[in-house]
């Protein structure tokens, strides 16, 4: 009998040990892990989001991970939520998202998180306790003061301005609008007077019909800040066909090829943005820091991106890819994004 119960229990552990093989391994046990990263942006079919793709596909080849871009056609947060929850059932090895919303898309977040997933957010926080690291494209301070001074400049700091934003709930706008209004409490700009914010919603038809109700609402509009590339292109559009360009000064942040025309035409006197592609090259290289364990994401921790070179997570978990480039007539033909 004994001798039966001993042979009956050999024969199950070796098709316990079989049957895992099959499967890939021992439950718990190390095996390396296919870098599997997945970009989800604001929306797609946006220019700014399919050049910060160029990158992470860049950082992907050199890193010999994988790469896809997912997300909603609409800048959306409750949109976003389904293609998280896809993402986690999937087991990607990280999400690397640009947040609608700080708050609509966290618990998502904080559940792939819980099942192992690394989320990087890159563009646009998230709350940061759901995610490790925010790759941030430029201090959000810096922008935000600056697209005022260059706008006070061009008017002379006097008149009635507006904003044309993306979504209202959008943490990277919100927060650069926040230092304009700072900026703007200053005494210098007394004489200027900040109207209204309008929101396009990062929609082409949208941000053209929201200029044009911002020029029919206050027509002593001397200047827009739009910091936001579909935004600005479109109140371009709009300002040239009105017959209001150079009438009202625009500003703000685009991309160089949707804006040339404009600039060569006076529409646009200056403009920022950083390198797009820069910004999802280093978000992947982040993520993979994150995936293969060599960082978690606190302050302090290093990892070196690629061809960027070495960085180094400062507070609440922000990597910070550099300064922004300025455009005007004298250096837009140099870029092509
Ligand atoms: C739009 C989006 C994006 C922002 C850029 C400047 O494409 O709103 O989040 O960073 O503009």
């Amino acid at each position: 009998m004994k001798t039966l119960l001993r042979t009956m229990s050999l024969l199950l552990l070796t098709l316990m040990v079989v049957i895992l093989a099959a499967c890939g391994g021992t439950p718990g046990a190390s095996t390396p892990q296919q870098l599997n990263v997945a970009f989800l942006p604001k929306a797609i079919n946006n220019p700014y989001f399919d050049s910060a793709a160029a990158g992470g596909k860049k950082a992907a080849d050199e890193l010999k991970g994988s790469f896809k871009q997912v997300g909603p056609s609409n800048a959306n947060a409750a949109e976003q939520v389904p293609f998280i929850n896809t993402l986690t059932q999937q087991h990607v090895s990280a999400i690397v998202v640009s947040a609608d919303d700080p708050n609509a898309i966290a618990p998502s977040l904080k559940q792939a998180i819980a099942q192992g997933i690394k989320v990087v957010s890159y563009d646009s926080d998230t709350a940061p306790d759901a995610r490790q690291i925010f790759v941030n494209q430029a201090s959000a301070e810096d922008l935000g003061r600056t697209e005022v001074q260059v706008l006070a400049k061009q008017i002379n700091y006097t008149g009635d301005i507006a904003i044309l934003s993306a979504t209202s709930t959008a943490t990277n706008q919100n927060s650069w609008i926040d230092f304009m209004k700072d900026e703007l409490s200053k005494p210098e700009y007394s004489k200027m007077h900040l109207v209204k914010i309008a929101y396009g919603n990062d929609d082409d038809q949208t941000s053209y019909n929201e200029t044009q109700g911002l020029l029919q609402a206050y027509p002593n509009l001397k200047g827009i800040i739009s910091p936001t590339t579909v935004g600005i292109a479109a109140a371009a559009r709009y300002l040239e066909a009105s017959g209001n360009a150079k009438k009202v000064a625009l500003t703000g942040l685009g991309t160089p090829n949707s804006l040339k025309k404009y600039v060569k035409d006076g529409t646009i006197q200056s403009f920022e943005l950083w390198d797009v592609s820069h910004l999802g090259y280093l978000a992947y290289y982040a993520a993979s820091a994150l995936v293969s364990g060599k960082i978690t994401g606190k302050q302090g921790d290093t990892f070196t991106a690629g061809s960027l070179g070495q960085y180094t997570v400062g507070e609440n978990g922000t990597v910070v890819l550099g300064p922004p480039t300025v455009f005007n007539s004298t250096n837009i033909d140099q870029f092509n994004f």
